[in-house]
């Protein structure tokens, strides 16, 4: 029996290697993919995903890929929303010189909706940029929640700091929820179960250049080399921390799915702030909702399981 699992992204370095990985998991059917233009532009953003379900899906039945329509309430900056289009044009995803994953004919959260109600068993989502598809999709139908197993979202923290540094923010949300606070709420709202993967547990797993150095040593084997290759886009900043240092954030995230021993979890009570200089903040709450916060990561065997798939 495979699990079924629908993957909603936004296009960054860290996404499209996620989408990389879960495809090669075992016994994990991807029913769908939505590119949602946050972290990225979306027309090389999806042209990448496809490019990359060509070349490594390893299972049976066909994916296709959803482009959203959503909008920012905060847009990401233009530096970061680049990297799709080097993704995009790296050779090893263009040996062919031709795409056959087909584009859904919906926006991705329609796509979402259908995918949900053709399905007879549950689906699990991963969801590892802003939740704006599946916030619009449960205000168009919300009998879909019944379908859903659980929810796998990269964004938010309890944590003192954030990782957003904007104008007229105090910089305690972290971006995915800054995005879109609104949307945050409405999913809050929700009673679909919440896998939490916040900074707290992504602070643990840097980019260093000593995991780069060690992906580099084997990139005779193409995956090994594909991850190296896109992470190259992301600048190795090592004397100290910016806003701009990378974190395998969605790849934690989808690795969480793959295999929740990797990870220490605890359910925490909390709400969202929507609006004002702290929006997109997450707060622990006594009268909030349930969350499933992953606070802790095994280093080592998270990076052990990276390789493991990229075989
Ligand atoms: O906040 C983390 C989210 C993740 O989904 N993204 C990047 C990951 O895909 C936004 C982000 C925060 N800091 C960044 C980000 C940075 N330095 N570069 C690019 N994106
Ligand atoms: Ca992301």
């Amino acid at each position: 029996m495979s699990r079924k699992v629908y993957l909603n992204h936004d296009g960054g370095v860290d996404d499209l290697v996620s989408l990389f990985l879960l495809l090669k998991m075992k016994d994990v059917e991807v029913v769908g993919v939505g590119v949602i233009p946050a972290d990225c532009y979306l027309e090389p953003a999806v042209s990448a995903s496809r490019k990359i379900i060509d070349k490594f899906a390893i299972q049976d039945n066909p994916i296709s890929v959803a482009a959203s329509d959503s909008r920012p309430v905060n847009p990401f900056p233009k530096d970061w929303r680049m990297h799709a289009f080097t993704i995009d044009a790296l050779p090893i995803l263009n040996e062919s010189g031709t795409i056959n994953t087909e584009i859904s004919d919906v926006p991705a959260h329609l796509d979402l909706i259908n995918i949900l109600n053709d399905s007879e068993e549950k689906i699990d989502l991963i969801f590892v940029g802003p939740l704006t598809d599946l916030a619009r999709a449960l205000e168009k139908d919300a009998s879909i929640e019944s379908k859903i197993g659980k929810l796998y979202w990269m964004g938010g923290t309890f944590l003192e700091k954030g990782n957003v540094e904007e104008p007229e923010h105090d910089g305690t949300a972290e971006w995915n929820a800054f995005w879109d606070p609104e949307a945050v709420k409405t999913v809050w709202e929700s009673n679909i179960s919440i896998e939490l993967v916040a900074l707290e547990s992504t602070n643990k797993v840097p980019l260093t250049t000593d995991i780069r150095q060690e992906w580099a040593r084997e990139r005779s084997v193409e995956g090994l080399d594909f991850l190296g290759q896109c992470y190259a886009i992301v600048p190795p900043l090592v004397h100290f921390q910016t806003n701009s240092t990378y974190f395998l954030w969605d790849v934690l995230t989808t690795l969480t799915f793959g295999n929740n021993d990797l990870v220490s979890t605890k359910i925490v009570k909390s709400s969202v702030i929507a609006q004002g200089v702290s929006q997109g903040k997450t707060v622990l709450d006594s009268n909030g909702r349930d969350v499933n916060l992953v606070y802790d990561v095994q280093h080592d065997p998270f990076f052990e399981y990276i390789k493991l798939l990229a075989q």
